[in-house]
């Protein structure tokens, strides 16, 4: 699907379109949700194709409504996570440790322009800008859960595209076998960065089939428009069937290997934090049961779901190999 080609200065901005759109409700001229849901996909791509969706002035909460996403629920039926909770709950050690406190350090974090520079054994090695893979590829919509190993979960609505995709692009050479990502590094713009105990910069892997999956995505917005920085912007991994730390936020580097690569977790602490770490509800973490799991904007728990809930796509993956050691 491609965008139509509007000039960015006639969109209308965000804000002021659910405004007009709660306005017409008051009149009844929405007819429940179908106008907005046969439009707003499109309206979303070509946002995002144009870096024109607004971003919030402040970090402080937007309405928690979901105009953008064509989706209200996961697959499984579960609602979508607001988009309050989604940006004010975060993991971002390059900020703080402190989830409620990431999106006010992260405010002004530049995320645009912003540039990712694929390489190692592959045959056409190449430095891509954010804006073109979006117009490349044409982010689509994703709505999947995230589970973190801390036992908390949300309902996220991505947008983005397979990493397949830009992975072809480079050719690939027949001796790669994994992919090494690697976060930003600015201790100056990032307060985290300056705790000597991390080894920074963030870095995560995975082998190449699990890069290759349709699941895995590289995120380039969410709820229909940009990707927040207390997200990952300008561009992060999202696999879904993994905890939460694998998918590695401010990409700036992507390299083919032929070795496991290393990453941030497992050097800190290889005992707790694998290199694999697929939900596993039968694998307790070292301190903490994994059974169940905490959804963001619930009471009580729920029961955590092998593989995340995304067993029939990627268990036949993991064939011939024990779970039990490679949580
Ligand atoms: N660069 C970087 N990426 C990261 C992290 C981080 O600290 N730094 N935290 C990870 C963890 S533990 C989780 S659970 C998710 C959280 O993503 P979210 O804040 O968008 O929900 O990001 C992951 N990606
Ligand atoms: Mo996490």
């Amino acid at each position: 699907m491609k965008p139509d080609p509007i000039p960015s200065s006639e969109i209308t901005p965000k804000d002021l379109y659910l405004s007009r759109r709660e306005f017409l409700k008051t009149l009844g001229l929405l007819a429940g949700g179908a106008v907005l849901a046969a439009c707003a996909p499109k309206l979303a791509e070509t946002q995002s194709a144009a870096t024109a969706a607004p971003r919030p002035a402040t970090a402080s909460p937007r309405p928690a409504v979901t105009p953008f996403s064509r989706a209200t629920a996961d697959e499984l039926g579960d609602p979508l996570n607001s988009y309050k909770d989604i940006t004010n709950y975060n993991n971002y050690y390059e900020f703080t440790t402190d989830k409620q406190g990431v999106a006010v350090l992260a405010r002004d974090f530049p995320t645009s322009p912003w540039d990712v520079q694929v390489h190692g054994l592959v045959h056409r090695p190449r430095t891509f800008s954010v804006d073109e893979l979006i117009r490349k590829f044409q982010p689509e919509e994703r709505v999947y859960r995230l589970r973190c190993v801390e036992a908390w979960s949300m309902v996220i609505p991505w947008l983005g595209f397979p990493l397949r995709k830009l992975l072809k692009e480079v050719e690939p050479a027949g001796s790669a076998r994994y992919v090494r990502f690697e976060a930003v590094y600015q201790p100056e713009k990032m307060p985290g960065q300056k705790v000597p105990f991390y080894p920074w910069p963030y870095q995560e892997g995975l082998r190449l089939d699990e890069a290759m999956h349709d699941l895995t995505i590289l995120a380039t917005g969410l709820y229909g428009g940009e990707l927040p920085p207390q997200n990952g912007g300008g561009i992060r991994l999202v696999v879904p069937w993994k905890y939460g730390f694998k998918s590695i936020k401010a990409i700036i580097k992507i390299e083919l290997t032929a070795e496991q690569p290393a990453t941030l977790w497992s050097t800190v602490a290889p005992d707790e934090y694998g290199f694999y770490a697929n939900v596993n509800p039968r694998v307790d973490h070292p301190r903490w049961s994994q059974r169940t799991e905490r959804r963001i904007g619930e009471f009580g728990r729920r029961d955590t779901l092998m593989f995340n809930g995304y067993a029939e796509q990627v268990a036949q993956l993991y064939n011939g190999m024990d779970l039990r050691l490679y949580y």
